[in-house]
């Protein structure tokens, strides 16, 4: 055996040595210690403790905790998050009597974690959910659990952890933001439960309020919207006399979760890890949108996104003839309250609670006696019922009311008190404009003229429901792509203006770029994508050929991220309304880019619920869109469900032949129910692809296409859906199930009224 080959036997018994000791410990005792270099692993292997280097300074070494599968910076929790250790000398250790020492070379104490009681054997151990736990394991006793990392986050809250009050022993778990992405030390973004008489969760900016989340109601919290059932995770709020927190729980161990305050974006984000793209995806963030921003329209201004966005509620008038230079001035009351007699209440429906911090509860009143309560002293502003699921308690607020926000899923109801006369008062308008400059480069009709060869004819791309769509190529040689907003839209040049500036702040890699607008002619200046649209290719019988399976469920990946970032992450919560194949653009390798979002709103049709003029397009329609006007995300899920049986079917869902049905959803269903749903695969799709991946996004499409849109999933399930293995629930009836002889009868009895342009974009779909 020659001495090369010794060594290298020994160099392998080495690692195995070291790599059993690095995996295989999870406990440390008081006769063990950690040591920088050295890691305990969580028994199935999830989470790791050990040091780490933050940042630009490899020097500074911080012990911390993070997930081990996740191969960029995860950390979780940090012990000496202000106190780095300037060299790899850092040591761990229980001692004697329980404690937890973290020591540099020097021997100085650099962190401690102690419990009050003293332990004869104390054990640490790194549990699979995470948490650090410190216990004293003597036989014959219970074991206690002496200290634990999950009572002392610091800017990640995971499954199984709380946020909020343990009151019996007045430990109030607070969230605080990393100062930097390389510096765990506490940022100024902080977020935590508030003990008012009607506790809230607050988020603070230093000192400043920032964000609540608006009081719990009973089923959740008065500002954020109740989080649908779903199968990934689990919501829960308590509050009680022991404690007043928030809890979620992850119901499956295949994804990789976690919520995040964070310093750069000034959001508590709920980030999942994307294998796929080896990146954190944010698919929830609060705050959500503008009128999230705390205190926003002043005392009793209503704020909703849109433009204008404050509003006086009904009864009060902007409290500032000059409202233009500052906004958030608040309303006053067209009449002040008379005290007493003469006073009365008005019932306001669909609004997040005001700010608690001047308030009074009382958890056995009925709705009457809070009433009676309100009254009786002048300085009570309103009154609601505290806990709606028991239909039981009372809240009054005392001083003005601040920081109220339309919300479409409000359960209380917002009783304000009012001189009695006033309850017959129109509902005023806030006289504030959005007049911030806003920044959106602007291009002269002559550039673009120019650009487009004078719109000739062989540089139209196409045309779009909102008109024509032109090629150009700029002074520069950049290529671009000119939308030419044909369809009047009643709304002024500055409008306009301001809601493309909107809309191009929407920045992500799954929607198309807004370089810029020209005002004079109201054109839109996108970026160009070289491979057109996808309609062009999955129905093409040669170029559907170039989209195997893996490029295909990019494609749906890529859809479904832009879709989440349009519903929920920016701030601005746009419906597309008008999502189909033609709409998905494509860049030059081939990834999926939305385009025409925000138009809708462009057109002043934006605000969430009913609407006159349906813009859209049959096949894709949701409907309750569709026949009552009725949108909101989940007419886009809808689409989206569409959209994906054609991609994996390559047909139509919109003149679709088929000898029993004349639509691909019912196609579809028809299939699903059978148990054959993989004869619905394009046979291109077939041949290159895993089928339980095309099932399973077949499944997800009839869960989308469900008939009632409270049914359907949000886009972000959509998201977790596609990117776990989780066990979907099976899909109800879709809508629009419409077999040839129905279809007849809808198509006789309704109306299509202007059919716009393109033939296929309605504006109008009248029942007669
Ligand atoms: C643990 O570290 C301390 C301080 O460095 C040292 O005194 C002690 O001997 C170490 N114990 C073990 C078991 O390594
Ligand atoms: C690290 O270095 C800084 C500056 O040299 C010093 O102030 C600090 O005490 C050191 N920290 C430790 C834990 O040794
Ligand atoms: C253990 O550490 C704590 C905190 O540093 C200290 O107060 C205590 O005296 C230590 N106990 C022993 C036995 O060293
Ligand atoms: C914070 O948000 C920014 C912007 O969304 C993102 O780039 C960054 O990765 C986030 N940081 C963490 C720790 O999630
Ligand atoms: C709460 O209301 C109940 C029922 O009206 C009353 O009996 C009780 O005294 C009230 N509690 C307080 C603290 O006011
Ligand atoms: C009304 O409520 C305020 C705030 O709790 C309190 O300071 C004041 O004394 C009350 N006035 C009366 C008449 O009860
Ligand atoms: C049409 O539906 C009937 C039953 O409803 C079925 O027996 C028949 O095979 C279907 N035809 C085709 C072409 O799928
Ligand atoms: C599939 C396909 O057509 N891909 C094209 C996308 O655009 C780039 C750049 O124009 C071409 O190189 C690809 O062939």
């Amino acid at each position: 055996m020659d001495i090369g080959f010794l060594m290298f036997v020994i160099i392998i018994l080495l690692l195995l040595f070291f790599s059993t000791f690095s995996c295989g410990i999870d406990i440390i005792t008081a006769s063990t210690n950690l040591s920088d270099g050295r890691t305990l692993v969580s028994s199935d292997g999830r989470f790791e403790l050990g040091f780490f280097s933050s940042g630009s300074s490899a020097k500074s070494r911080y012990l911390g905790i993070w997930f081990k599968n996740v191969p960029v910076q995860n950390v979780v929790w940090v012990a000496n998050r202000c106190d780095p250790i300037n060299d790899t000398s850092g040591v761990l250790m229980v001692n004697n009597t329980g404690n937890l020492v973290l020591l540099s070379q020097s021997g100085s104490v650099v962190w401690t974690a102690s419990s009050k009681k003293e332990a004869e054997n104390p054990v640490l151990q790194l549990l699979d959910s995470g948490n650090l736990i410190l216990q004293d394991r003597v036989a014959g006793k219970s074991e206690t659990i002496l200290w634990q990392s999950f009572d002392y986050p610091t800017d990640t809250l995971l499954s199984g952890m709380k946020l909020g009050c343990d009151l019996r022993i007045g430990l109030n778990r607070r969230l605080s933001a990393w100062k930097a992405p390389d510096d765990p030390c506490h940022g100024d973004l902080t977020l935590g439960l508030e003990l008012y008489n009607y506790p809230d969760f607050v988020m603070w900016k230093g000192k400043t309020k920032y964000f609540r989340e608006g009081g719990f109601d009973g089923i959740g919290m008065s500002g954020l919207p109740a989080p649908e059932p779903n199968q990934f995770f689990t919501i829960n709020f308590i509050s009680n006399e022991e404690e007043i927190c928030f809890i979620y729980y992850l119901n499956t161990k295949s994804l990789i979760t976690r919520l995040v305050l964070n310093q750069t974006s000034s959001s508590l984000q709920y980030t999942m890890w994307d294998e796929a793209t080896k990146t954190w995806t944010v698919y929830a963030q609060f705050p959500s949108d503008d009128c999230d921003q705390y205190g926003k329209c002043g005392s009793y201004g209503t704020c909703l996104s849109a433009l204008p966005p404050c509003q006086c509620l009904k009864g009060f008038a902007p409290k500032s003839e000059e409202q233009n230079s500052d906004r958030s001035k608040g309303c006053v009351r067209n009449n002040p309250i008379a005290c007493q007699k003469g006073d009365g209440f008005i019932k306001f429906e669909g609004l997040k609670l005001p700010d608690t911090e001047h308030s009074w509860v009382n958890r056995s009143m009925v709705l009457n006696e809070c009433r009676a309560k309100c009254l009786e002293n002048c300085s009570c502003m309103a009154y609601t019922t505290l806990d709606v699921k028991q239909n039981r308690g009372c809240a009054i607020w005392f001083d003005d009311l601040l920081d109220l926000k339309k919300v479409q899923f409000a359960r209380q109801h917002l009783y304000i008190r009012m001189v009695a006369a006033d309850s017959g008062t129109e509902n005023s308008r806030g006289e504030e404009r959005q007049n911030e400059d806003m920044e959106i480069p602007l291009f002269e009709l002559d550039v673009i003229s120019k650009a487009t060869n004078n719109f000739f004819s062989s540089n139209k791309l196409g045309q779009g429901g909102f008109g024509p769509v032109y090629k150009g190529t700029l002074p520069d040689g950049k290529e671009i792509a000119v939308k030419s907003l044909s369809r009047s839209s009643g709304q002024g040049l500055v409008e306009f203006k301001n809601e493309v500036a909107l809309i191009a702040k929407l920045q992500h890699r799954n929607l198309v770029k807004i370089l810029g607008c020209c005002i004079e002619k109201k054109m839109l200046i996108y970026e160009y994508m070289p491979n057109k649209s996808l309609d062009f290719f999955i129905f093409d019988d040669t170029r559907r050929n170039l989209l195997d399976w893996s490029r295909r469920f990019h494609i749906i990946c890529g859809i479904a991220r832009g879709l989440v970032y349009l519903h929920q992450d920016s701030r601005l919560r746009i419906i597309h309304r008008d999502l189909k194949a033609s709409n998905v653009l494509l860049d030059n390798e081939m990834n999926p880019k939305i385009s025409d979002f925000g138009l809708a709103r462009t057109f002043g049709e934006e605000s969430e619920g009913n609407t006159e003029r349906v813009v859209g397009t049959y096949g894709y329609m949701a409907p309750e869109y569709a026949f009552d006007g009725q949108f909101s995300v989940k007419s886009d899920v809808f689409s989206f469900g569409v959209l994906l049986l054609e991609i994996i079917s390559g047909k139509k869902n919109r003149g679709f032949y088929h000898l029993n049905h004349s639509n691909l959803i019912g196609h579809a269903w028809r299939l699903w129910k059978e148990g054959k749903p993989s004869e619905l695969i394009d046979s291109f799709v077939l041949e290159s692809c895993t089928l339980s991946e095309v099932l399973r996004c077949i499944h997800i499409s009839l869960l989308c296409v469900q008939q009632h849109p409270e049914n359907r999933p949000s886009m972000s399930s959509v998201v977790l859906m596609l990117s776990s293995e989780t066990t979907l629930v099976q899909p109800k009836e879709p809508g629009f199930l419409i077999d040839k002889k129905s279809h007849e009868t809808i198509s006789s009895s309704t109306k299509l009224e202007s059919s716009s342009i393109n033939g296929l974009t309605l504006s109008k779909l009248e029942p007669r």
